[in-house]
């Protein structure tokens, strides 16, 4: 079955095909610290250019605890790039870039091969910084799209068969951006979830690869101690646990009456911010004050600092400014 619900660019589309045909080497690269629709984006358009082209590799510094469950279940491994030694970067020159999921210079995997790529393609979700790549040729970038995911099922697998794997992958990303369908969701979201699905990817599989282990789900419970509301509406919480700052984020908003959540670690000399937000408080505009960014409804950032309290005033701050 193909989609058919929105006017895609048939030219960029061919122009990108034409770059993947023309280039030896090819390399997918992301945002450091990989969420589940930055790593599917990755995946998804590998197993595309694989197509045209056998060629390419995608650039991962770190398995981490988001995304070890869906690194294992695809089982690409050889496929993966995880440590810079292994890129000779000064033999490499004519190659195709391929990035998703950010758009911003500072955010990439690896900003060396983006500084010496001369052919670059963005796909992405998000909107554009003070720091967002400049010289992208092809930009596959929509703000009202749920994720990534749903912006590369709709280009490249609506004329395609896809692989149960890669369709679940890609509908992994979808559901972990959009907090279950909750969050930046439009009626072509659904019907894009409906092709996945008629594509064999499967709701409970994904529910299965994201399930917690036990110690992780009491750790989380154990933080909860911690949470302090300000205004009625507003959660702020800290967590020493660097991989639980999104998912506390996230699980805060299904708390009654919780419309706007902040989550704060402090991991070796920096503080990592997760903000997620019903609607009626901009995150982005919060996190941008801290050099971050994201979505009104789900941002990030990090701070250079060692001192959760002087940060948590300073986010108090830019609460007040922004409510
Ligand atoms: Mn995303």
């Amino acid at each position: 079955m193909a989609i058919e619900i929105k006017n895609i660019d048939e030219t960029k589309v061919k122009e990108f095909i034409g770059l993947i045909k023309n280039h030896k080497e090819i390399f997918i690269m992301g945002h450091k610290n990989p969420d589940a629709d930055c790593f599917g984006a990755a995946v998804s358009i590998l197993d595309f250019i694989n197509s045209y082209n056998n060629n390419s590799k995608i650039i991962l510094n770190h398995v981490s605890r988001n995304i070890k469950n869906i690194y294992k279940y695809i089982n690409l491994k050889e496929k993966f790039i995880t440590k810079n030694k292994d890129i000779d970067i000064k033999s490499i020159d004519n190659f195709l870039l391929v990035i998703v999921d950010t758009n911003r210079e500072s955010l990439v995997e690896n900003r060396i091969i983006l500084k010496k790529s001369k052919a670059t393609v963005i796909f992405d979700h998000h909107e554009e910084y003070f720091d967002s790549i400049k010289k992208a040729i092809i930009r596959f970038q929509d703000v009202d799209n749920s994720s990534t995911c749903e912006i590369i099922t709709e280009i490249c697998f609506r004329n395609k068969k896809i692989k149960k794997k890669i369709a679940n992958l890609l509908l992994a990303g979808i559901t972990v951006d959009s907090k279950n369908f909750s969050m930046n969701t439009t009626s072509i979201t659904h019907e894009i979830a409906s092709f996945l699905i008629l594509n064999k990817a499967n709701p409970l599989t994904i529910k299965k690869l994201f399930q917690q282990n036990l110690n992780k789900y009491k750790e989380k419970l154990d933080s909860m101690n911690k949470l302090k509301i300000i205004k009625k509406s507003i959660a702020i919480m800290t967590t020493e646990d660097s991989s639980l700052v999104a998912i506390l984020s996230d699980e805060l908003l299904n708390i009654k009456n919780i419309e706007t959540s902040f989550v704060i670690c402090l991991l070796k000399k920096k503080i990592i911010i997760s903000a997620r937000s019903l609607g009626s408080i901009d995150t982005q505009k919060i996190m941008q004050k801290f050099n971050g960014g994201g979505h009104i409804n789900s941002s990030a950032a990090q701070v250079k600092s060692d001192n959760p309290k002087k940060i948590i005033t300073l986010l108090k701050k830019a609460i007040r400014e922004n409510s």
